[in-house]
C-alpha cells in the first residue's frame, strides 16, 4: 500500500477553515473541563464522563503524549462510561513508505458506541516548533492521520478535522475508539539539502563521508543568531542569513546553545537514521560575528570538539564553540557566552548590528 493518500489534498484546506470552529469548541470544552487521573507514569488518563460530556486529557508535560485527549460533546453518551486513553507501542509494521510522526494513543473502551462524534487530539513530535516533524523532514502540513483496525489487521487513514500547530496537536472526528497515530510519508521529506538521491535502497556511509555532497571538498553549513524585531533566532542555513527561513534552531534559556533537527537539515542524517554517527565540528567565522564584548580573533584556534573555557583574560581567545549530536535527530551547538547580553544590536535589513557566526559540517564515524 502507498502511503500516500489523495484524501489529504482536500483536507489540508478544511483544516484551516475548521481551525475556528475548533478553538470555540475547545474554549466549550473548557467549561466542563475534568483533569484526567494521570498513572502509568504520566502516559494514561481515565475520567467517568456522562451525557453533559466531558474531557479526558494526558496533564503531565513530562509524558510523551502529553497534550493527547478526547472531547466527548454534550449528547455523544446516553449514561455514564469510563473513558481512558494511554500511549502504547506500534501494534503492526506502518504500511511502506509510512513514518511515525508522533506515539501510538489508545482509546478505550473498545466497541463503545457515541451518539455523535467526538474529537481526538494525537500529539506530533515538534519540539523545536519549527514547523518540521522532529527527525523526519516532513511539515507538519503535511501530516495525516492514521487508526489500527483491529479487525482487518490493518492501518487505515482517518480524514483530518485540523490541526492545533501551537501545540502540536493533529485533530480527528471520530465515532470508535481504536488505536490511533500521527504518521507522515517519506515521499514528503524536504530537507535543508536535496543533493543526496533516494535510491529506494538502504544506504550506506563510509568513514569520513561528507554529510553533505558527493565531492571531495565538505562543505560548512552555519548557523546565524540575531537579533530580530520578533526576538533572538538562530537559523540553520547553507549560507550565513540574514533573513527568517532555513531550520528553526532553539536557543537555550541561558543564551549559550542552540539545538536545531539534523535529522530534518540534512539528507545523509536523515537517511542514516541517527545523527550520532556523525563527527560533527564547527567554529566561528570571525568576519561575521559581531558581539557587545567579544571579538573572534582565530578561526582555527576556536574549533574544538573538546568542552570549551570561559572567562579567559584575552577575550574570546578561551572561548571555543562545539557540536554535538544529543540523541539520534538533534544536533547542539554550544558557544559558551550568553547571547542574550551579547547581542543586543537589532539586525538591520542590510545585515548590520551584532550576530553571531558559526560555520559547522559533519563527516560519517
Ligand atoms: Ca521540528
Amino acid at each position: 500500500m502507498d502511503c500516500r493518500h489523495p484524501q489529504r489534498t482536500i483536507t489540508r484546506h478544511r483544516a484551516a477553515v475548521w481551525l475556528a470552529i475548533l478553538l470555540v469548541l475547545t474554549c466549550a470544552a473548557a467549561a466542563c473541563r475534568i483533569r484526567g487521573e494521570s498513572g502509568d507514569g504520566g502516559t494514561a488518563a481515565a475520567v467517568v464522563i456522562g451525557p453533559e460530556g466531558g474531557v479526558v486529557e494526558i496533564t503531565d508535560p513530562a509524558s510523551v503524549i502529553f497534550g493527547a485527549k478526547v472531547y466527548v460533546p454534550a449528547g455523544a453518551l446516553d449514561s455514564e462510561q469510563g473513558i481512558s486513553l494511554s500511549g502504547r507501542g506500534l501494534p503492526a509494521a506502518l504500511p511502506a513508505g509510512c513514518w511515525t510522526g508522533g506515539r501510538c494513543i489508545d482509546f478505550h473502551p473498545d466497541g463503545i458506541r457515541f451518539s455523535q462524534p467526538v474529537l481526538l487530539y494525537l500529539p506530533y513530535d515538534d519540539t523545536n516548533n519549527d514547523g518540521i516533524i522532529d527527525g523526519r523532514a516532513v511539515r507538519e502540513e503535511d501530516l495525516f492521520v492514521l487508526y489500527y483496525n483491529i479487525l482487518d489487521g490493518r492501518w487505515e487513514e482517518m480524514p483530518l478535522y485540523g490541526a492545533d500547530t501551537v501545540n502540536n496537536l493533529a485533530v480527528v472526528e471520530s465515532g470508535h475508539f481504536s488505536t490511533y497515530l500521527v504518521a507522515v510519508d517519506t515521499a514528503d521529506a524536504r530537507t535543508l539539502d536535496s543533493d543526496f538521491p533516494d535510491t529506494g535502497t538502504e544506504p550506506s556511509f563510509g568513514p569520513g563521508e561528507c554529510y553533505l555532497g558527493n565531492d571531495n571538498v565538505c562543505h560548512y553549513s552555519h548557523m546565524t543568531v540575531l537579533r530580530r524585531e520578533t526576538g533572538m533566532t538562530a537559523i540553520v542555513d547553507r549560507n550565513l542569513t540574514y533573513v527568517n527561513s532555513g531550520i528553526v534552531a532553539v536557543i537555550s534559556e541561558d543564551g549559550c546553545s542552540a539545538t536545531f533537527d539534523a535529522a530534518s537539515a540534512f539528507a545523509k542524517v536523515l537517511a542514516s537514521g541517527d545523527a550520532a554517527q556523525w563527527n560533527w565540528e564547527g567554529e566561528f567565522v570571525r568576519e561575521h560575528t559581531f558581539l557587545m564584548d567579544y571579538e573572534v580573533r582565530q578561526d582555527d584556534a576556536l574549533s574544538s570538539s573538546e568542552s570549551g573555557e570561559t572567562g579567559t583574560e584575552d577575550g574570546a581567545g578561551g572561548i571555543f564553540c562545539r557540536v554535538e549530536a544529543v540523541d539520534a535527530n538533534m544536533v547542539k551547538i554550544t558557544w559558551e557566552i550568553d547571547v542574550f547580553e551579547q547581542i543586543i544590536y537589532q539586525t538591520t535589513p542590510q545585515g548590520s548590528g551584532h550576530c553571531l557566526a558559526i560555520r559547522f559540517r559533519a563527516t560519517h564515524q
